[in-house]
């Protein structure tokens, strides 16, 4: 801005700046008189234009006054245009709104309405071009008709993200202090199948997160209490919520706030104003690669046929389980089962048989034990537990119950009545130094002994 003069810089922002949303406030006026049916919803989305638009007008004569008065060069035009931003976008959202529902039943209040969305966008260009130091006459005039050209041939409100199954029912949690923003996105994804929650600050968002299971979070980067970033830094450096994807939202389209927040692991960035129909995008894209994502952990991680995690994930879980009860000096135990002549099932009923009996053994020790504790299948037929927190009794007791089970089940399997027994080896961590893969060790130890002798039997 430096390099124009006071006058010029008045009377730039009076006619690129104050005027289009004067005319704004106009073109609302014009609705109201003259369109009378207008269904409850599009009412309520025009008088948000008109109040909004006013709102806009009323700011922008107050700096205009205050430009007249003061040196423009301690004006912080980084928060004049973020004062102002505001309700552009809100009219620019609404007006969304009202153009879809009225696109094909009323052709007249259409045009009104794209009149307000183009002034809009100029608006928003002028005023962003309002922080640079550059006069007027910049660039962005040929690069937004360069644009135009690039996109005249294609309606963006036309494009149509391919419906996801998958994705009908997801719950996105909108966090933005705005209650208008919030109620322009809920609208809309909550048309597309989405489950949406609001909260209207990052306080209010975590506490929120607590207790509820989300999807996806669209997060408001400016906000009065704690900000975007540091919700994003919370949520990344929390054990159970660092996985839900974060697409942020912010006026600010500064290339560094964009890297800092992707940076500070953002999954996405929207700048306002938000086109609704690149949010959905974004949405479903984000939750397409949440959903691959999930499917590729899970794959690696379970055995494929028992559906119990396999032995690298139990080996992983036991690893963290070892670490977090011995910070609080809490006892578990571990145990691995054998099934007995297992070679036999195979040989005498076939390999298919073998296949159930190893997924009946997975599903008695499952079915055996609590949701915290641990299951996995280490390798054939050879199975791990672990529970806490649990005294070497009541762990004796549930391998127990586990063997006899096993020992009491009549499988039919191919016409077949197969009947079968385990062994089991128990380590526990009182009394006893060292780690989880002592345990291990100590629990494959009991095993042997308790197929030295004789089989069907739980060595502790
Ligand atoms: P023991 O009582 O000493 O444990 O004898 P066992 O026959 O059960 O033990 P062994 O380790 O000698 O044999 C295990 C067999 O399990 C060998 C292998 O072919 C079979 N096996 C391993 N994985 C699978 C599987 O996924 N399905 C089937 N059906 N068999 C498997
Ligand atoms: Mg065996
Ligand atoms: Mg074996």
């Amino acid at each position: 801005m430096s390099n124009i003069s006071k006058n010029e810089n008045i009377s730039e922002f009076k006619e690129k700046i104050l005027f289009p949303s004067q005319s704004i406030v106009g073109i609302c006026n014009e609705i109201s008189r003259n369109f009378e049916d207008l269904s409850e919803e599009t009412f309520e989305d025009i008088q948000q234009i008109l109040s909004s638009s006013h709102k806009l007008v009323s700011l922008i004569e107050h700096y205009n006054d205050d430009m007249k008065a003061q040196d423009i060069s301690a004006f912080d035009f980084q928060k004049i245009r973020h004062d102002i931003k505001n309700p552009i976008n809100v009219v620019l959202g609404c007006s969304k709104l009202v153009l879809e529902d009225s696109q094909d039943s009323d052709e007249e209040l259409s045009v009104l309405i794209k009149q307000i969305i183009d002034i809009s966008n100029d608006l928003t260009m002028e005023v962003d071009a309002l922080i640079r130091s550059e006069t007027y006459e910049q660039k962005d005039k040929t690069q937004k008709t360069s644009l135009a050209d690039l996109f005249s041939s294609i309606d963006v409100s036309e494009f149509k993200h391919d419906s996801n199954e998958r994705l009908l029912g997801k719950r996105i949690l909108i966090v933005d202090d705005d209650h208008i923003n919030r109620g322009i996105f809920k609208r809309r994804l909550t048309q597309r199948g989405y489950d949406v929650y609001e909260k209207d600050s990052g306080a209010n968002a975590l506490n929120f997160l607590m207790n509820n299971e989300v999807d996806l979070i669209l997060l408001d980067l400016l906000m009065p209490d704690i900000n975007g970033i540091e919700v994003l830094s919370k949520l990344r450096s929390s054990d159970t919520l660092n996985n839900i994807p974060v697409i942020i939202i912010s006026g600010l389209d500064d290339p560094r706030s964009i890297v800092s927040c992707l940076r500070n692991g953002a999954n996405d960035y929207l700048a306002k104003p938000v086109e609704l129909s690149v949010l959905e995008i974004k949405v479903a894209s984000v939750l397409e690669k949440q959903i691959l994502q999930d499917d590729l952990f899970r794959l690696a991680n379970t055995d494929q046929l028992t559906g119990i995690s396999n032995r690298r994930k139990i080996i992983d879980d036991l690893k963290t389980y070892d670490n977090q009860l011995k910070m609080h000096e809490q006892a578990y135990a571990v145990a691995i089962f054998d099934i007995d002549h297992f070679k036999l099932i195979n040989d005498t009923f076939g390999h298919d048989a073998g296949d159930e009996a190893i997924k009946f053994v997975a599903e008695t020790i499952s079915a055996n034990v609590r949701k915290v504790d641990l299951v996995g299948r280490l390798g054939g037929e050879e199975f791990l537990c672990a529970c806490q927190p649990i005294s070497i009794d009541d762990m004796t007791i549930i391998c127990e119950r586990i063997r006899t089970s096993v020992e009491k089940a009549e499988l039919q399997i191919n016409n077949a009545q197969i009947s079968m027994t385990i062994s089991g080896g128990i380590a526990h961590s009182k009394d006893m130094s060292g780690d989880y893969s002592t345990y291990l060790t100590f629990a494959d130890e009991k095993l042997y002994e308790a197929k030295n002798g004789g089989r069907n039997r739980i060595i502790l």
